[in-house]
């Protein structure tokens, strides 16, 4: 049996659709993995049923988090969130957390965890802390730009085995302070946590980069998404 994963719904407010980045399903496909991307319904026993049924989490990009998941105000450079996602993730990530179902989070996902384990984020980088490195890439997504270091005593060192890593990188915001129940596996080369894991849990992990856009060309992104459903299985 192959190991279901439940994938964070996209969802486009203007046209009122769901939508989904091929990439994301493709990714956990050639892992060995059947996605199913979830349906935004905040019914608590439609949620417990789905999840029960679920192998595996992965958060998906998209929207900035609300601010008041972490404490303060939108600025006028934040984001548009969607607090109709932001409340369905928050109900399957503690619910993951606390029964240590596997998590995959990915750019807007590491965000997410860390906001709702007590961290805080910058609203947005260019603002907030800028720097010369490049972390909102142009088209190709799949191509590296940024350096990041990675702790060797790490669930991502074991992984990769690779002390440095190049990674793409599209984000405008990322983590400030981190959640002092996230534990950092990686930092850019400018100095922002790109990578965590939650200690403790066999598999809570979150990228800032975009492993989904380069596993076809990237052993390493794909060395990722094979460990998930690993841990899945
Ligand atoms: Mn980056």
């Amino acid at each position: 049996m192959k190991p279901i994963i439940g994938v964070m719904p996209l969802y486009d407010e203007q046209k009122e659709s769901y939508w989904m980045l091929p990439n994301y399903m493709e990714a956990i496909e050639q892992a060995g993995g059947i996605p199913i991307m979830l349906p935004l319904s905040q019914d608590p026993k439609d949620i417990s049923q789905i999840f029960n049924s679920l192998d595996g989490l992965l958060f998906t990009g998209g929207q900035d988090i609300s601010t008041h998941l972490y404490g303060e105000v939108a600025k006028k450079y934040c984001g548009k969130s969607f607090v109709q996602r932001d409340m369905l993730e928050k109900i399957y990530f503690e619910k993951a957390y606390n029964l240590d179902k596997p998590c995959l989070g990915i750019c807007r996902g590491i965000q997410l965890f860390n906001a709702l384990l007590g961290g805080t984020l910058y609203q947005d980088v260019n603002i907030q802390r800028p720097t010369q490195t490049i972390h909102h890439q142009k088209p190709p997504f799949d191509k590296p730009v940024h350096k990041v270091i990675i702790n060797t005593n790490s669930l991502l060192y074991d992984i990769l085995c690779k002390k440095e890593l190049f990674v793409n990188s599209y984000h405008h915001q990322a983590i400030k302070k981190l959640s002092p129940k996230l534990y950092e596996m990686a930092i850019s080369e400018d100095g922002f946590v790109e990578a965590v894991s939650v200690p403790n849990k066999k598999y809570i992990i979150a990228v800032q980069w975009h492993p989904e856009y380069s596993f076809k060309v990237d052993i390493n992104s794909r060395k990722i998404f094979n460990s998930f459903i690993e841990a899945c299985g």
